[in-house]
């Protein structure tokens, strides 16, 4: 049977208004392109006629400036999760346009099986290749994939010819059964492969899109001073925990968040001499990534997308035989699951945008009420891995800000989930620590030199029990931040 084709306009007329959309990918990588922008036009047009047209938007990660740019622009969406990274959705959600809830990745898909956020009722997904019996060859970036292509009533192939068909078979694709069916996911090594290479559904259902498209993806920062020295403190931290035989010789699994500071830290243990060769248990494969790979520092990587920038994914695909043996693309339910995490021991690397002396951290929202990005993939590592490690510099926006306060003004990863912090100063190892002797560590260690006195002040004004808070003061950096617009102005 022939696949329904379509242009790109025609497959967004079949979404209605009020719809809930699912989009394949993770990152920019794997995104549909030309269909969520033929949808945003359509949104502006039914707008100008006075209708409403807005849908419910459900992601693998952040997408795309085609998905969540030109939707956000055409006020075009009515509820997003569960990761943005878009600067005009992003202004839209923090003027209470759009309502978004966060989530941890690894959940969405099962999420939407349990029926927790309602129906999908279409589903839009980039393919490499697409077959006449129904099986997607999905791109370079998974997401919750194969849970919209099954649920959704509809489903709009954007068929991306700038995108290798040789890619079949770098992907291992698998839906888990629901509780209480649910067993053990078979993997022991990040090399194992459980699923399949394709996505199956009913023929029926797929109207295809044909494009050209490249990604969307820009590069990351050059490595800085700063970001060299957290990348050396890592380093540093890594060799001494193999010499007390804390870390097996033949070390674990990395996993590492995305940006610029994951990029320069992977770029250090790349280039560190006392460092094995690694493999990579992660979400996100990025340039650093691949770099290393080309030098045979890094052996595997199991990830959910290749968030890479133009020139490095031409890179791979001139030499996709020599990048298929070595990278596997997961769905963000495999890829993030906890289970896997703590049987592999993966060593969790992720980013704070503010630690507090105690150990808690908020990776999402700045002074407490504006979200930046979202939780991401963290919290899936962070709590399940065999070290968990949070990267910040020790300050922001030129040393006006310290990532190191008496209290987060917002929490994503408690106390409890966090082993080790690390800035450009040095390593807080808070294993086996008291909040007292947290606080004093992360103060001497990690806090930039400016706000040690201001800090140290706060510890020692707190209320005498097992954590010595001071509640009229635990806000104190983020009001001098309001008022003066800095910090040290803080009043203990
Ligand atoms: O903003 O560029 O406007 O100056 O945050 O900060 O230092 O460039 O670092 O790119 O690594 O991003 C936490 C946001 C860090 C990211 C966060 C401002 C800073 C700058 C970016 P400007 P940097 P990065 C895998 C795992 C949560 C999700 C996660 C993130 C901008 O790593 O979203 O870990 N993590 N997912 O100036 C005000 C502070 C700030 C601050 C930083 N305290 N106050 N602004 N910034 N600290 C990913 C996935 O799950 C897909």
């Amino acid at each position: 049977m022939a696949l329904k084709i379509m242009t790109a306009e025609e497959a967004a007329s079949l979404i209605k208004d009020n719809d809930n959309v699912g989009f394949s990918g993770f990152t920019h990588a794997g995104c549909p392109k030309v269909v969520p922008v033929a949808l945003a036009k359509r949104a502006e047009e039914e707008h100008a006629k006075g209708n409403s047209f807005k849908i419910g938007m459900f992601t693998g990660a952040s997408t795309g400036d085609s998905i969540d740019g030109a939707l956000a622009r055409a006020h075009a969406i009515k509820f997003r999760t569960p990761y943005q990274t878009n600067k005009d959705l992003r202004n839209a959600i923090n003027s209470d346009e759009v309502k978004y809830f966060d989530l941890h990745l690894s959940t969405l898909a099962q999420d939407l099986r349990y029926g927790f956020y309602g129906p999908v009722d279409v589903a839009i997904i980039e393919a490499s290749d697409v077959t006449e019996d129904g099986e997607i060859v999905p791109t370079c970036g998974v997401g919750i994939s194969p849970t919209i292509a099954r649920l959704a009533k509809i489903v709009i192939v954007e068929l991306n010819s700038w995108h290798p068909k040789e890619l079949r078979g770098m992907h291992d694709l698998v839906e888990l059964p629901d509780p209480p069916h649910r067993e053990a996911i078979g993997i022991y090594s990040v090399r194992d492969r459980i699923g399949k290479d394709h996505i199956k559904i009913d023929p029926e259902k797929i109207v295809v899109v044909n494009t050209n498209m490249p990604n969307e993806g820009n590069g990351f920062s050059p490595v800085d001073e700063i970001t060299s020295l957290i990348g050396k403190n890592v380093v540093k931290f890594f060799v001494e925990e193999m010499k007390a035989g804390r870390m097996p010789e033949t070390f674990l699994p990395i996993q590492s968040g995305v940006g610029n500071i994951a990029n320069a830290v992977l770029k250090e243990l790349g280039d560190s001499k006392e460092i094995p060769d690694m493999e990579v248990y992660t979400e996100v494969i990025q340039d650093a990534i691949i770099d290393l790979m080309e030098k045979g520092r890094i052996k595997f990587a199991s990830g959910g997308t290749l968030t890479v920038s133009n020139p490095v994914i031409e890179r791979i695909y001139k030499n996709l035989n020599f990048f298929k043996e070595r990278i596997i693309f997961r769905t963000a339910e495999i890829s993030n699951n906890p289970e896997v995490a703590r049987r592999l021991g993966i060593i969790a690397m992720n980013t704070a945008i503010e630690t507090d002396i105690f150990g808690n951290i908020n990776s999402t929202h700045v002074m407490g009420s504006k979200i930046m990005n979202g939780i991401g993939g963290s919290g899936d590592f962070a709590r399940s891995s065999y070290l968990s490690i949070f990267l910040t510099p020790s300050t922001a926006k030129s040393g006006k800000i310290s990532a190191f306060v008496p209290m987060v003004s917002h929490l994503d990863h408690s106390e409890h989930s966090v082993k080790v912090i690390i800035s450009e100063y040095g390593v807080a190892d808070l294993r086996g620590k008291s909040p007292k002797d947290r606080a004093e560590c992360i103060i001497k260690n990690c806090a930039h030199p400016d706000y040690r006195p201001l800090l140290r002040k706060y510890l020692q004004s707190g209320e005498k029990g097992q954590t010595p808070v001071n509640l009229y003061n635990a806000f104190a950096f983020h009001k001098a931040f309001m008022e003066t617009g800095n910090m040290r102005d803080a009043q203990m």
